[in-house]
């Protein structure tokens, strides 16, 4: 039987890639280029699986050809917000993803970013370089107290866990849960956390503000206006999730008047465009999507997409199906 041909859209790790080819008939992205909307189109009609990432716009433009050849989209990440689900399952197309196993990673990440702003890194690291630091000073660059203070954690599945467990058990924090489905009491009772049945009550009471939803229509500009102003005059508010989730005007609106104390974003609405205002704003700490990048988790990923495949291709349902 004929190797089923396999186009994997982005540079991956390469020991993945290597075992990749043992397998299948691979076509690679060396140059690491993404694909367009009708480069796309080409490969649905052409390859039998794509493995696509984040930076790919599966939307109907893409994924709607006549004749489909792909039968499973296995997408290297766990967001899969970035496909559009229906047009893939009109076309009979499976879609996998990449739970778990970058769960501690993004959530270390999120810490990052928590500690960083709160502790002024960024203001830190920037003064350094430029040659601007004049010496120890009680006043100098004086940042917030995360030890013991209040987190609120929007989504809590496997990374709002993650981080619930490194903020409770490593900084003393208080955790406050909001989630669509009712979190079970004996997950909560682990980091002694309260969940609150709405966004309104969880985001007064917060000292940080931490979001691991998914993204995607249903949680679009969740965090706008109206929200940022129920947050404490000097919370803060962290995004490792998607940046679709946050409406950037509002937010840049909240840290130019200082509504709030500051923000770290690790995702963006339209990345890798940074919206011109926010990048503007001292009180913000950003970073280029890094939330499962270290060898370890991209590692880890890819064996996982190689995972889901290889049931799909042994006829088994992939542990990964999302469709
Ligand atoms: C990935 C992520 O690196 O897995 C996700 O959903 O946001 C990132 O950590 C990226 O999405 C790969 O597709």
């Amino acid at each position: 039987m004929a190797r089923p041909s396999v186009l994997v859209t982005r540079r991956w790790p390469e020991a993945v890639e290597a075992q990749l080819a043992e397998r299948y008939d691979v076509e690679l992205n060396r140059a690491d280029r993404p694909l367009n909307a009708q480069e796309f189109r080409e490969a649905i009609q052409r390859y039998d699986a794509v493995l696509p990432t984040v930076t790919d716009k599966l939307g109907s433009e893409a994924l709607d050809v006549p004749q489909a050849q792909t039968k499973i989209l296995a997408n290297y990440g766990v967001g899969y917000t970035h496909i559009d689900m229906e047009t893939a399952k009109s076309h009979g197309m499976a879609v996998t993803n990449t739970p778990d196993v970058l769960s501690e990673c993004t959530a270390d990440l999120a810490m990052t970013l928590m500690l960083m702003v709160a502790r002024r890194a960024g203001d830190g690291e920037r003064e350094l370089r430029a040659g601007d630091w004049s010496g120890w000073r009680p006043t100098h660059l004086v940042g917030t107290k995360v030890s013991g203070k209040t987190l609120g954690i929007i989504g809590f599945g496997r990374i709002g866990q993650e981080m619930a467990k490194r903020a409770h058990f490593g900084f003393g924090m208080r955790i406050v849960v909001f989630n669509r489905s009712p979190v079970k009491p004996e997950v909560l009772a682990k980091f002694n956390a309260v969940q609150v049945p709405t966004l309104e009550e969880l985001l007064p009471e917060c000292d940080f503000v931490s979001l691991h939803c998914p993204g995607g229509a249903g949680n679009a500009k969740m965090i706008n206006s109206a929200r940022l102003d129920l947050m404490k005059p000097d919370a803060y508010l962290i995004n490792t999730a998607r940046g679709e989730v946050v409406d950037e005007h509002a937010l840049a609106q909240a840290l130019m008047f200082e509504t709030i104390g500051g923000a770290a974003l690790d995702v963006f609405e339209r990345e890798p465009h940074i919206n011109p205002t926010l990048a503007q704003c001292d009180n913000l700490v950003m970073l280029p999507h890094l939330g499962s990048a270290t060898t370890e988790a991209r590692q880890a990923m890819g064996f996982r997409v190689l995972d889901n495949l290889n049931d799909f291709f042994d006829g088994k349902e992939p542990r990964d199906c999302v469709s």
